[in-house]
């Protein structure tokens, strides 16, 4: 709370032109009051404003754990890639692998200083980790880091995609080194050039259990109620990423239309969450790799929403505690995900997983558009495009 001073002071000045300018504060059009919004009967309420189709509980049963090898009975440490794991759930699910002692983490960071700093205050034993440079929204960063890896000597057992940036306030498109908009080509087409590059690695490794997971969310969801919060995901035809995602001769968005931060980070999820189900189409059978994504619960004071305006970070984590009852701390993210890393029992390949309210996991069902075969196909070939892998 410490951290949110600031904020709520810059509030008192700033609240009266947030309140009449985000009115969307929380994304779907609520020209009622905050008071309406935090009302505990906003379910009955916002679905029916926001006309959402039939939605998938996000709590649904446990489904029982499939798929449990026999473990080895000295295994190895494995090693394992979390890129954005300078802080948030990166950083959470390091320390949690770390401080098992039977992972070695790489931690995969564009910031160096920052990367040790925060290893160092998490207390995360020298021993298992060390960070290398990686630049997502750069392509020559990234196959540079795929070298530096190669030369370290390291065997890869599992490598988490797990940066993100989210840039909802932003008015107009930024963009990668390569010309990408900034949000799908860090969130996706980076992680994809990773991914793929790293697939051969993961293939040598003679580790019982090697596993790709790319974080998904929620929001990318359009079959939950957190899913149909304006603006809502959706890839279209691929029109713009085909154009090259560049803002000059095509639209900086997927579908093609007009820049939106938010709609951005939703779409490059979509994009994570099909390429983990095309990941496992073409390469489960074939490698033996366990492709798999997830939602980690709302980690509502994460970094992430570092760029969003401060109204809404100082009543998000409220909103999701107390309201959607959504929220989960950056520790218990991490114990989920670093679950989803070792757990022999989170082994399958293809899936989606979620938490339920007493934090058991389960496989999750996914929208009609983030289980699209066609188009994760699609999705496919013209990421390999823009990566230069085709
Ligand atoms: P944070 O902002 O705390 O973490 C994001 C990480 O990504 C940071 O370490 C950041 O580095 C790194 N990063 C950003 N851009 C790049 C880049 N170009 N190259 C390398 N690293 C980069 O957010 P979260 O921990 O919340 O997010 C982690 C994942 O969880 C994301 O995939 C997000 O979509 C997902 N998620 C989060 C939810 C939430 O409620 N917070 C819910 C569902 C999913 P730096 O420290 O240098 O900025
Ligand atoms: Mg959402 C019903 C449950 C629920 C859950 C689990 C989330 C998660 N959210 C829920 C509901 C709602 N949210 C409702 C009803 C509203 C309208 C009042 C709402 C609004 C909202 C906004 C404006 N929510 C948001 C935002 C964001 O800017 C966050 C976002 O979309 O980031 C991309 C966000 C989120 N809500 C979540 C989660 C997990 C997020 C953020 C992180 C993410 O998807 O990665």
């Amino acid at each position: 709370m410490a951290a949110l001073l600031p904020s709520t002071l810059s509030i008192q000045k700033e609240s009266k032109a947030i309140a009449i300018k985000e009115t969307s504060l929380f994304g779907a059009a609520l020209p009622t009051s905050l008071k309406a919004e935090f009302s505990p009967c906003f379910n009955k309420e916002l679905r029916k404003k926001l006309s959402v189709g039939p939605i998938k509980a996000q709590t649904a049963a446990t489904t029982p754990a499939v798929n449990q090898p026999s473990e080895k009975k000295t295994l190895r440490k494995g090693t394992a890639i979390i890129t954005g794991a300078s802080s948030g759930l990166g950083l959470a699910t390091a320390k949690a692998l770390a401080e098992t002692g039977k992972w070695h983490v790489i931690m995969a960071c564009r910031n160096f200083l920052k990367a040790e700093k925060a290893a160092k205050s998490a207390g995360i034993p020298k021993e298992n980790y060390n960070v290398m440079h990686l630049d997502l929204a750069s392509l020559d960063s990234v196959r540079q880091f795929v070298d530096t890896f190669r030369r370290s000597g390291r065997a890869l057992d599992v490598l988490v995609c797990n940066a993100a940036v989210y840039l909802p306030t932003a008015k107009e498109p930024t963009f990668t080194a390569d010309g990408f908009e900034l949000s799908v080509g860090t969130n996706h087409l980076g992680h994809f050039l990773l991914s793929r590059l790293l697939l051969d690695d993961l293939k040598q490794s003679d580790y019982p259990q090697r596993r790709l997971i790319i974080v998904g969310s929620i929001t990318g969801n359009t079959n939950t109620l957190a899913g149909n919060v304006p603006p809502k995901a959706n890839l279209g035809d691929l029109r713009g990423l085909a154009g090259g995602l560049n803002g000059v001769g095509s639209s900086s968005m997927i579908d093609g239309g007009e820049f939106d931060g938010a709609k951005a980070y939703k779409d490059s999820k979509v994009c994570n969450m099909l390429t983990m189900q095309e990941f496992h189409r073409r390469y489960h059978e074939e490698t033996g790799v366990a492709f798999s994504s997830l939602y980690p619960g709302c980690i509502a004071e994460t970094g992430l929403f570092r760029e969003h305006v401060p109204l809404f970070r100082l009543l998000f984590p409220p909103f999701q505690k107390y309201i959607t009852k959504g929220y989960v701390s950056e520790e218990e993210a991490g114990k989920r995900l670093a679950q989803v890393v070792s757990d022999p029992s989170l082994s399958k390949s293809g899936v989606y997983w979620s938490w339920n309210k007493n934090s058991s996991s389960f496989e999750n069902q996914l929208s009609k558009e983030a289980s699209d075969t066609e188009k994760a196909r699609k999705l496919w070939e013209v990421s390999e495009k823009l990566v230069g892998l085709a």
